[in-house]
């Protein structure tokens, strides 16, 4: 059942140019307040035993709803957008595009991210002594069909469901802003993320980090 209670209490443990945009950048969308604990990536207070205990894993976003603290950034938006669904950013269940709205909430971590995670990381993120290189290519031809295929879908809509914005826009929009130089060649995807450039909540958050 849709949450209705407007006072849920909400914090998001949060560093910038993180995963930790999703949430946030759906938060400001539903116009929720929420309290920001400001984290910075690979900092050793993400290793803390007192940050262990709000993420396991002591990675970012974390987030606590009434209390209870949820990880994994893409079940946060899915399930909070199921709790406002009177905000129109998941369609309702019975809706002929939910099938098509679970499809693009789980492409983004079952198939789009996985690849492009594999890129920065042998690229950018790990040490120079513990990159692969030799598992680029596969990388690279793999997320490449994942761009060819949203290139593709977007060359005749506005966003991912039409021509409504909704929560698969925020976390697969997001997400393509990592490696915004694979995208040139796309023209469909340039344009849905000049797009998303526009929406108000999106600006707010690059004022603020
Ligand atoms: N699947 C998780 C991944 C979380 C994750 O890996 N977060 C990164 C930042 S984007 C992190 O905290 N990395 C630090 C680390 O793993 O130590 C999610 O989507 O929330």
């Amino acid at each position: 059942m849709p949450h209705k209670d407007a006072c849920m209490q909400i914090e998001l443990y949060y560093a910038p140019q993180t995963r930790s945009i999703r949430p946030r950048w759906l938060l400001e969308e539903l116009g929720l307040p929420y309290q920001m604990h400001p984290m910075e990536l690979f900092d050793e207070t993400m290793r803390s035993r007192a940050y262990r205990s709000i993420h396991p894993l002591g990675q970012v976003p974390a987030i606590r709803i009434d209390g209870k603290i949820m990880i994994e950034s893409v079940a946060m938006c899915h399930w909070l957008a199921d709790q406002y669904l009177e905000k129109g950013l998941a369609p309702v269940h019975d809706s002929p595009i939910r099938k098509d709205y679970e499809q693009w909430m789980f492409f983004l971590p079952g198939t789009m991210e996985p690849p492009l995670m594999d890129i920065l990381m042998h690229t950018v993120l790990l040490p120079e002594k513990y990159r692969v290189p030799e598992i680029l290519p596969l990388a690279r031809r793999r997320y490449t069909q994942s761009l060819i295929l949203l290139n593709k879908v977007l060359s005749d809509r506005s966003y991912l469901l039409g021509e409504t914005f909704s929560v698969t826009d925020i976390v697969i929009g997001a997400t393509l802003r990592w490696l915004p130089g694979e995208m040139e060649r796309f023209e469909a995807l340039q344009d849905y993320i000049q797009r998303l450039d526009q929406r108000p909540a999106w600006q707010r958050i690059c004022r603020d980090s």
